[in-house]
């Protein structure tokens, strides 16, 4: 492979914005911190290490243990809902751990308020419990703990110095 093959795949001009929001897990964490507190306008190149883009494992096109440049620009913001805790929500006893049992509950929940018929929610339940604990259970100990979720976990921010 040429040495910029990768930057080359990677640069596509003219593609269209992309939306997402800050602060919910997203996007990869160099854009999480590397894009915070950017006004509509301003341009910003980020580099970003691999440890805080794909990592070990990289993703596509990104072999593993590769660092990445973004030559970002925002274009508009917009007012999202605040984001949600849901590490928080499923983690019912507070112990930092999330069980199958609480998992299931959170779920479950979920299900009737979204009114999701019952036959469709277990089957739901099932594939989204399968990958709570297949992908995000790293150390195999049948608990997700606060740092292996990878689902939203980050507290609305606080507002109280306005
Ligand atoms: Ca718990
Ligand atoms: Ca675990």
């Amino acid at each position: 492979m040429e040495p910029n093959s990768i930057l080359r795949k990677l640069d596509r001009p003219g593609r269209p914005p992309i939306t997402f929001q800050l602060g919910t897990g997203q996007v990869i964490p160099g854009w999480e911190q590397g894009l915070l507190d950017m006004c509509i306008g301003e341009r910003r190149k980020l580099h970003i290490p691999s440890h805080l883009a794909y990592g070990k494992t990289g993703a596509g096109v990104i072999p593993p243990d590769t660092d990445l440049i973004f030559e970002t620009e925002i274009v508009t913001l917009i007012d999202g809902p605040p984001p949600m805790n849901v590490f928080r929500m499923i983690d019912v006893d507070r112990d930092n751990y999330i069980t199958i049992e609480e998992a299931a509950l959170y779920l479950s929940h979920q299900a009737i308020a979204q009114r999701v018929p019952n036959e469709i929610a277990v089957q739901q339940n099932k594939a989204q419990l399968q990958q709570l604990f297949g992908t995000d259970d790293k150390d195999r100990d049948g608990r997700v703990s606060y740092e292996e979720f990878s689902g939203p976990k980050v507290d609305p921010p606080q507002h109280d110095e306005l």
